[in-house]
């Protein structure tokens, strides 16, 4: 199989410039896709531009990731609807950081024969004055190509309109592919579907100087059948950042894939194979119930971005509120997977030396039972457990020292009913 048959089958081919096919069956070919340091993170949805530079690179091709370090200091237009704020440089330089060190996590430098790269564009456009850009870019296209572009067109047309800066974004971007045409024979660019035109614009600006060929392939931008904007949760974006969304949050959103999508994101955000897949993909049919085929999407992409441990992890984690083992996870863990369970606090003078008797704490803390007769009734019939733990004697008392780093107890009342304790 090609590589273009993979990312077909793969469903990653959104559009391609006719000579792509060919191109990469016959030749090694050096290929881009841009980031801009627009966050301090890349999100779910840069995944799959950048998986797409792994799988490339896994066929013998070579990748380049450029770091929008200029182009972040502009803003695109593309799929936006109105004109962005500027980022300072100083959050710019920062947010570089960041991405860099995300990107590198997906591609391989120490390849003999394809070792990716990575470039800031600002290392080109910074230094580049306006008179030489006048000339040596924008001569070459008409004002009139740029209005016909999809990014500009709709911007035009609104009431806001479109600032002379971010109108100029499409030849920054051009710029790039020609400067990567000349320093690494990079041949072609690949990208979200948004970024159509400004690699098109790119191709042009090659053919204008050198008569040559680049290209371009760009991906679907990445839908879910519930028809909200994907990689957004309630809690916001979906970052790989693990101070952003944690490992435990970020396995829970794969997990949470609907059946109707898990197998197209089977194909786009993880290593498995047309076998592995179709297997899944049976199981869907078959046992829905068991959400399987999310199981196996929600550890592979979690173990990709955080590896292995870490996912391990988010499915013990998972695991804990249906009862599982909690002996291994922080306070922080904890709060973070109990997000959504009631809680409370209590001072710790409250809870005193000697401890709260077991009953008044679970009958005047928490909301799992509403009388201490309850409380009671609930211990004796072995219902009641504190940090998972069956709580067995009626006289027991709960003092600083049970909590889990002397913050957090977790009261649970049966299967599956929480109720945490903050020590304050
Ligand atoms: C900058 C300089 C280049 C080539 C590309 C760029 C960035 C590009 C852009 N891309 C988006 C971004 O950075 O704005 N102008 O947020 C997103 N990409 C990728 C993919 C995507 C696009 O980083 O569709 C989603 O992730 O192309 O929206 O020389």
């Amino acid at each position: 199989m090609t590589l273009f048959d993979e990312l077909k089958w793969r469903g990653l081919i959104y559009d391609a410039m006719p000579e792509v096919e060919d191109r990469l069956a016959k030749e090694k070919v050096t290929a881009y896709v841009g980031f801009d340091p627009t966050a301090a993170s890349l999100h779910v949805g840069s995944l799959l531009p950048t998986m797409a530079l792994a799988r490339l690179q896994r066929f013998g091709h070579t990748p380049i990731a450029v770091v929008g370090g200029g182009t972040g200091l502009i803003g695109d237009p593309s799929g936006k609807t109105q004109e962005r704020l500027l980022l300072t440089a100083e959050q710019v330089e920062e947010n570089i950081a960041g991405i860099r060190e995300q990107l590198s996590r997906f591609l391989d430098f120490e390849s003999k024969d394809n070792p990716a790269t990575i470039v800031n564009n600002h290392d080109w456009l910074g230094s580049m004055s306006f008179i030489d850009f006048l000339r040596d870019v924008g001569k070459h296209f008409t004002v009139n190509y740029m209005l016909a572009k999809e990014s500009v067109k709709r911007r035009v047309t609104s009431e806001e309109g479109i600032s002379f800066t971010e109108f100029s974004y499409m030849l920054l971007q051009a710029y790039d592919f020609l400067v990567l045409f000349d320093r690494y024979n990079c041949t072609l660019q690949l990208g979200g579907s948004d970024q159509w035109g400004n690699i098109v614009a790119g191709a042009e600006l090659v053919r204008r100087v050198h008569g040559e060929r680049a290209s371009g392939l760009v991906m679907p931008l990445v839908t879910n059948s519930a028809g909200t904007k994907f990689g957004k949760t309630e809690s916001g974006a979906v970052w790989l950042d693990r101070n952003l969304t944690s490992p435990y949050r970020f396995y829970q959103f794969w997990l949470n894939t609907d059946d109707r999508d898990v197998v197209d994101y089977l194909k786009f955000f993880t290593w498995l194979n047309r076998d592995e897949i179709g297997a899944l993909e049976a199981e869907v049919h078959e046992n829905p119930g068991r959400r399987e085929a999310q199981r196996q999407l929600a550890y592979s992409v979690t173990e990709m971005v955080h590896g292995a441990e870490e996912a391990n992890k988010a499915v013990r984690a998972a695991g804990v509120l249906f009862g599982g083992d909690m002996s291994d996870l922080s306070a922080d863990d904890l709060l973070d997977i109990f997000d959504e369970v009631p809680s409370s606090e209590v001072s710790r003078e409250g809870l005193a030396a000697d401890g709260m008797p077991v009953l008044d704490l679970v009958a005047d803390h928490t909301a799992l039972v509403s009388s201490r007769g309850e409380a009671r009734r609930l211990l004796r019939g072995g219902g009641l457990r504190i940090n998972n733990v069956p709580v067995a004697d009626e006289s027991q008392r709960v003092g600083p020292e049970d909590a889990i780093e002397g913050r957090l107890l977790v009261l649970r009342k049966g299967k599956k009913s929480y109720h945490i304790v903050r020590l304050n």
